[in-house]
């Protein structure tokens, strides 16, 4: 069995943290960054899994190579699960984002910044057409104000009860122990590990 991946995605936060869970166990990895060729994906869909799977399906028909694609989001209780599915598309960069969010919570006191971190990951195998869905979820806060230089995205304003941290203030390989695209992915290397492999090559 080939154990050559891509991973469909342009997010060099999502590259890093799926390649130190992964990397030890495949040849080679891929990034969309890597490609010369610029593959054009619209997430038109309010649904993560769908979106993940077409980000899949573009490049792992394209290449033809088992392919990895999370799509991921902020669910955030007091905004009634925004910005979710569109929170890639929540402002222009980071910045603007979390300046946004934290401007729409202005007045939500702690106890009501309940949200959680949710991750869709899709292993798409061209040769099949067929696929595995993982899931994962990390629970927490809104915090009032950034803190912590690691990770990416909203990860400086949200704070992890447990840890008493903000999710920028802990590293990679701690952050991949608990967040939502750590727990997808540990469980699509066990799978494939356990069983996908084992299947493929006894064939
Ligand atoms: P690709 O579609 O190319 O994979 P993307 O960043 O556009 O990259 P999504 O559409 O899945 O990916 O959007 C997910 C957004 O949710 C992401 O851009 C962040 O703003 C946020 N997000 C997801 N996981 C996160 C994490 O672990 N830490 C902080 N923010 C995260």
């Amino acid at each position: 069995m080939d154990r050559k991946v891509i991973i469909a995605t342009e997010n060099l936060g999502k590259v890093n943290e799926i390649k130190k869970i992964l990397a030890d166990e495949f040849d080679i990895f891929y990034s969309l960054k890597d490609f010369k060729e610029k593959i054009e994906i619209v997430e038109d869909s309010p649904f993560y899994i769908e979106n993940a799977l077409k980000k899949a399906r573009k490049i792992g028909n394209r290449f033809g190579c088992n392919t990895i694609a999370d799509d991921s989001g902020l669910e955030v209780d007091a905004l009634d699960g925004r910005p979710g599915v569109y929170s890639s598309r929540y402002g222009r960069d980071d910045n603007e984002r979390i300046e946004r969010l934290l401007d729409e919570l202005k007045g939500v006191p702690c106890e009501k910044r309940t949200a959680r971190f949710v991750a869709y990951v899709i292993f798409y195998m061209p040769d099949k057409g067929s696929f595995y869905v993982f899931y994962g979820q990390l629970d927490g806060y809104i915090g009032f104000e950034r803190k912590g230089g690691h990770g990416f995205g909203y990860d400086p304003v949200f704070y992890i009860p447990e840890f008493d941290r903000h999710l920028a203030e802990i590293e990679l390989d701690e952050k991949n122990k608990i967040s939502h695209r750590g727990r997808a992915v540990y469980a699509l290397k066990s799978f494939l590990n356990a069983d996908f492999f084992k299947r493929t090559s006894s064939k």
